[in-house]
């Protein structure tokens, strides 16, 4: 699905959004999972590659014809198989969807969701010119986003935010870095502490704490992490070392729902806020996010911006951005939307299907 900008991170270019899209189906009902790994290992480990073949040689065996009385029962399946969560939270989501549509209740609902709109941010990627990242801060300020987050990397991030604080001295503005920096910068981003962002996500490596926590100390901006939290065990290890003070949740990087909640209620008896973050998903993972960012820790703008911002046409009903800058959580049955077969078929590249 071709994306409607360039969106450019400190690890990579994206135009087109290629992923696994998965269909589980029992006693005449779809469940939708979208894996959220992209087509190269640059935010993570995973590809679309990795998953595709996780999903069709370990995954996908271990749910084909099994009778499961509940969604939870899978992470027991799946224990041994180390890492490679995106696939994991592709079956696990899509096992959500299923069995909250077969009760007839929806996935918030299910999973203890309390919200029925959530705040809404946006993040923006690097654009080549200041003068074009404040164009595309006044679009999406005037859009009515309630957060906007900016990528950042080295010798593209004073310059832009100065510039788009000059014009907008009081939206609240957040970086993210993508991993971009190493604790030899922190002279550097102790001088955006001027900028009055709510945090700073993910500055150093993509499987640090430690040094997050040096860092930490020296700035007065919170650090959020991304990338270095991959389960509630890390989230633990991460407050124990004041490596963050918030955290951005995808049920995607942290293996699906269960684990995600974890990694909420963890940040709750910390009172530690999270918010939910995004990966570009179509409306099949942005439901599913939608259902997760009802939970009552997430109190924080997150990134499940409007269907609008990513694509010409969904492969869902598209989510809209309301008048307040909120966004609806899906009521209807599991996540509340199923692709549409147009859509679907103009999209789809292959199809693999598993019987037994
Ligand atoms: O770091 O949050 C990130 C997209 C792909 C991979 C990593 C990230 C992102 C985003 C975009 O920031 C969030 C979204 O709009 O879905
Ligand atoms: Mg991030």
């Amino acid at each position: 699905m071709p994306l409607k900008f360039v969106f450019k991170t400190s690890f990579a270019t994206t135009t087109v959004k290629r992923f696994v899209l998965l269909e589980l189906r029992s006693e005449g009902i779809s469940g939708w999972g979208e894996c959220v790994a992209e087509e190269g290992p640059f935010y993570g480990p995973e590809s679309t590659g990795t998953a595709e073949h996780v999903l069709g040689e370990f995954l996908i065996p271990l749910v084909l014809r099994r009778n499961l009385d509940a969604p939870q029962e899978f992470p027991a399946l799946a224990e041994k198989i180390r890492g490679n969560r995106m696939a994991k939270a592709a079956v696990e989501t899509a096992l959500f969807d299923l069995f909250a549509r077969a009760k007839g209740e929806s996935l918030s609902r299910a999973i203890g969701g309390t919200r029925d709109a959530v705040d809404v941010g946006v993040s923006l990627g690097l654009a080549p010119t200041v003068e074009a990242t404040v164009e595309n801060v006044r679009k999406h300020v005037a859009q009515g986003y309630k957060r906007i987050k900016l990528k950042i990397e080295p010798g593209a991030d004073v310059d832009r935010l100065a510039a788009v604080r000059a014009e907008f001295p009081s939206i609240t503005l957040t970086v993210d870095a993508n991993a971009a920096y190493t604790l030899a910068d922190s002279a550097h981003l102790e001088t955006l502490d001027a900028f009055r962002l709510d945090y700073i996500e993910q500055p150093l490596s993509h499987e640090d704490l430690v040094d997050h926590a040096v860092l930490a100390k020296r700035l007065a901006t919170p650090l959020c992490l991304d990338e270095s939290i991959r389960s509630a065990a890390d989230a633990e290890a991460a407050l124990e070392l004041g490596a963050c003070r918030i955290i951005n949740i995808k049920q995607g990087r942290v293996g699906g729902i269960p684990e995600a909640r974890r990694i909420h209620d963890v940040a709750r008896a910390a009172n530690v806020p999270v918010w939910c973050g995004g990966m570009l998903e179509t409306g099949i993972g942005r439901a599913t996010n939608l259902a997760l960012a009802a939970l009552p820790g997430f109190t924080l703008p997150g990134d499940t911006s409007a269907s609008a911002r990513y694509f010409a046409d969904d492969i869902t009903e598209p989510f809209v951005l309301a008048a307040d800058g909120t966004m609806a959580v899906p009521d209807g049955p599991g996540i509340g939307v199923t692709p549409l077969h147009d859509r679907l078929q103009d999209t789809t590249v292959r199809i693999e299907t598993f019987t037994l």
